[in-house]
């Protein structure tokens, strides 16, 4: 099996996420989290076990901290302008990202869409040669599409196995809504490790409500973004969520 040593902290993650630029467009940025260096010091300061980026954010930005906080590349990508059936596409490489100072990759799935098919093949490359250069893999596992219900929280269990099967090291879902039904996709999931999104901002109590419940499940943690960055202060939610999760 692949390590996930330099990403996690005793089988613990905290991942900040940082790709909504792409996925949402500035309409979740500020003067300051717009600015991809305040989001790195945010990962340094903050103690993440890694920061998660774009290719191009990564290019130009990542050097100054590649000794000082892990990098997840995010391999694939796409709008909030696109109307057709939900479709991620390939936008980075294995060893670009590699080359680029990732020591992790990452990569969405829709399942549900009509294009899911394309995207679980390009995923199975990708575990493929990422695990041939010894790199772990993180699969968002989004359940989306027409007659997908994304609030019913039984689909987190089955996309949590999906990862697993598919050869993931990590599994990111939404977070199911209780610690059992969170608890059964960590079961689902095996030795794949699950993680959370943060989704949009919400209250400081309910993140801090989350993170208990992510430790009670026995999941390993969050990659959040939103949450961090949109916050008042975003380095004293980092540190309660560190203190719950690590
Ligand atoms: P947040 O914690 O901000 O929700 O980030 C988690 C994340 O998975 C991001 O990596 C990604 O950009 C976004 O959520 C996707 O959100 P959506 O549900 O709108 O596709």
């Amino acid at each position: 099996m692949v390590s996930l040593q330099k990403i996690t902290k005793n089988g613990r993650a905290l991942f900040l996420a940082y790709d909504q630029g792409l996925e949402h467009g500035p309409v979740d940025l500020n003067d300051k989290s717009a600015m991809p260096e305040y989001i790195f010091n945010l990962g340094v300061m903050g103690k993440f076990t890694a920061v998660i980026v774009h290719k191009g954010i990564a290019e130009k930005y990542y050097h100054p901290y590649q000794f000082k906080v892990p990098l997840i590349i995010k391999l694939n990508g796409k709008t909030s302008l696109s109307q057709s059936a939900p479709f991620s596409a390939q936008l980075c490489g294995v060893d670009e990202a590699i080359a680029l100072g990732a020591v992790a990759v990452g990569y969405t799935v829709y399942l549900g869409s009509p294009r899911e098919d394309e995207m679980l093949g390009t995923f199975a490359n990708i575990v493929a040669q990422a695990h041939a250069r010894k790199i772990p893999v993180i699969a968002w596992m989004y359940p989306r599409g027409e007659h997908i219900d994304e609030a019913d929280p039984n689909l987190q269990a089955y996309a949590a196995r999906v990862g697993a099967e598919l050869g993931a090291d990590i599994v990111k879902i939404k977070y199911p809504g209780t610690i059992e039904k969170l608890a059964w996709a960590v079961h689902c999931a095996g030795k794949t490790l699950v993680v959370c999104s943060g989704g949009s901002k919400t209250a400081y109590e309910k993140i801090i409500e989350e993170a208990m419940a992510i430790r009670a499940a026995g999941a390993a943690g969050f990659a959040i973004g939103r949450n961090i960055w949109q916050q008042e202060n975003p380095l004293e939610i980092a540190s309660k969520l560190h203190g719950i999760i690590l």
